[in-house]
């Protein structure tokens, strides 16, 4: 069998004072922190769609990988190749989950019957290399964005012959993760929004979108497919106005249309911050609302105002998202998917290797500086020692709804003036320093 990583062996744990690059230096798999596995609580995911298809081209050229699992004339035999290679790295990493979406792994073909044949066809081969190595899908998704069809959109269009398109594609997309075991299965509402107003009925097109959602929900539960269903929030690129903005209007939107015990949020660091908030808000926003499900971890570029997808190293967002993932119980059906790829200049296939290594080490570290906070209970102390009024008498009764406004009238007569503290930014923010 062809390798297609041959200079790159297994990638094994070697510690700190390891000076060897195709290691990790913080990631170990087995060793366990608050009563887990390191590889339980991250459950590393790799996004098939950049690691093994992104060739990196840019508005200004066309893309500069050139990958051997990629020659080859027959799309089929290049398809088949790519998943042999996807699983060789997957293997060699030592990840233990995948992402795809169905037309990254089978070549959209003329017909819809034959590109369903095509992805019969891969998940077949698919299916032999996850028992053979043990490596799962984490989530599938269908792609609803790339074909000229949904130019204007895909549960969203103004068409409903193109709805009708994408949701065909969704069912065919549902039966392939179902076959792979797919812990879930994700939605990101790739061209579900607007460039203009001016002839976009919005209204209309969120109820179709909330349509289309409640077609999978009842397919899901009609196959007996039990898997996690997600939105994933991105506020514009490619559209202008994304309708999946934020992690908030995403809850908005799941609430309105009787959604919530149906899907939770795959939140993306650099959807986050398109959306001009910390990765750490989107979480804490979807833990605080019991819809925190899993992640695409990557970052953006303060500099530049696009999705760049560039690996996670930064320590101080790593310790703060594993701080909020541990807050709410870490991952169930969740992981931490690498939606990333590397810069266009790295054109080596050992620089897949250095990508995940550097992101899983950065991880690793963030979650050993949260476990040692959560430990020491700074913030926890912190934070109850400032809330500590609402268990008084005067906070129980706002809290618990009994008291109305005359009663506050009253307090503040007979008390006066409250006495206010200091919130302690500076200081609180050195303690973290010490964490990381
Ligand atoms: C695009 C993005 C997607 C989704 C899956 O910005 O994040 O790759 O994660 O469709
Ligand atoms: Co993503």
């Amino acid at each position: 069998m062809k390798e297609f990583f041959p200079g790159v062996s297994k990638i094994e744990y070697e510690g700190p004072g390891s000076k060897n690059p195709l290691s990790f230096k913080h990631y170990n798999p087995t060793e366990v922190v608050m009563g887990k596995t390191m590889a339980d609580h991250f459950r590393f995911s790799v996004a098939y769609w950049h690691t093994l298809k992104n060739q990196c081209a840019d508005p200004f050229g066309p893309g500069t990988m050139r990958r051997p699992w990629d020659e080859g004339s027959d799309p089929m035999e290049i398809a088949e190749n790519t998943m042999r290679a996807a699983f060789e790295f997957f293997t060699k990493l030592g990840a233990g989950f995948y992402c795809f979406h169905d037309l990254d792994i089978a070549p959209e073909a003329d017909t819809l019957e034959e590109t369903n044949r095509r992805l019969d066809r891969i998940t077949d081969l698919a299916l032999a290399l996850q028992n053979d190595t043990g490596v799962k899908l984490l989530w599938g998704t269908s792609n609803l964005f790339s074909n000229r069809r949904f130019m204007s959109g895909a549960g969203t269009n103004p068409s409903p012959a193109v709805f009708a398109y994408a949701a065909a594609q969704v069912k065919r997309a549902l039966d392939a993760t179902q076959k792979l075991a797919g812990e879930g299965y994700v939605f990101w509402g790739g061209r579900e929004g607007y460039e203009t107003l001016l002839n976009t009925d919005m209204g209309r097109e969120l109820d179709h979108l909330a349509r289309l959602l409640h077609m999978a929900v009842d397919y899901k539960k009609k196959i007996g497919f039990d898997c996690q269903f997600y939105i994933e929030p991105k506020p514009k690129e490619p559209t202008k106005h994304q309708y999946d903005f934020d992690a908030s209007s995403c809850h908005a939107f799941l609430q309105k249309y009787d959604l919530m015990d149906h899907l939770k949020l795959n939140l993306e660091a650099n959807h986050g911050t398109l959306a001009m908030h910390t990765f750490h808000h989107e979480l804490e926003y979807a833990g605080a609302n019991g819809i925190l499900g899993s992640v695409d971890a990557n970052r953006g570029d303060l500099m530049l105002g696009w999705d760049t997808d560039q690996f996670p190293v930064d320590l101080y967002d790593t310790t703060l998202a594993m701080y909020t993932i541990l807050k709410y119980g870490g991952f169930t059906t969740g992981g931490l998917n690498f939606d990333a790829h590397v810069r266009r200049q790295s054109i080596d296939p050992e620089d897949l290797f250095h990508a995940h290594i550097g992101g899983m080490d950065a991880f690793a570290r963030g979650l050993k500086a949260a476990s040692r906070m959560i430990e020491d209970q700074v913030l926890e102390t912190i934070i109850k020692d400032r809330y500590a009024g609402w268990d008084s008498e005067l906070g129980r009764s706002i809290e618990d709804g009994t008291a109305s406004l005359e009663c506050m009238e009253q307090y503040t007569l007979e008390n006066g003036e409250p006495e206010i503290k200091s919130g302690r930014q500076e200081y609180i923010e050195n303690i973290l320093n010490e964490y990381i």
